[in-house]
């Protein structure tokens, strides 16, 4: 199986209509869609989300964002997928993130950031079971799948 990430449009990211938009960068670069709920996070999930943040300044700040309004919460596959996903969402806050970033096209705040997308192997699969079950999530191929993940040798 190739990897995973949790990827989180987050309650700026929904209230300012970005979820269409989002899915769409994904699923233009080939990752694979594999899971995804759209809900209400709770604060006690939110902070099992941030809990290697605990006792940092801002993890109440983090906790009560992620908690505020609905998420779309997803699971993208491909080999490789975190840090190119982690690329094009951009360094952490708009302000300074890149252009042709996500955040970096879309978010000029320092603390609303409109996604998340896991940071490593460990916490994609800690962050995949907090939110969805295995039965949640769908292996299946891509008609094209050569195409999109061949290599020409
Ligand atoms: P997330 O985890 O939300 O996808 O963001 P990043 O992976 O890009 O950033 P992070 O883990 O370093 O931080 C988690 C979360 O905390 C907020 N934050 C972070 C903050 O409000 N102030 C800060 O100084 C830092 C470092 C932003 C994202």
């Amino acid at each position: 199986m190739s990897d995973r990430t949790l990827i989180i449009v987050k309650p700026d990211g929904v209230q300012r209509k970005f979820v269409g938009e989002i899915m769409s960068r994904f699923e233009k670069k080939g990752f694979k869609l594999v899971g995804a709920k759209f809900m209400q996070v709770t604060e006690d999930l939110a902070s099992k989300h941030y809990a290697v943040h605990k006792g940092k300044p801002f993890f109440d700040g983090v906790v009560k964002y992620l908690a505020s309004s609905p998420v779309m919460v997803m699971v993208w596959e491909a080999d490789g997928i975190i840090p190119m996903a982690r690329k094009m969402m951009g360094a952490t806050f708009g302000f300074n993130a890149e252009p042709g970033t996500i955040r970096g096209d879309f978010s000029c705040s320092k603390g609303y950031n409109l996604i998340h997308g896991s940071d490593s192997p460990e916490s994609a699969e800690y962050e995949i079971g907090l939110y969805f079950s295995n039965n949640e999530l769908v292996d299946y191929s891509f008609a094209d799948e050569d195409w999109l993940y061949g290599q020409n040798d």
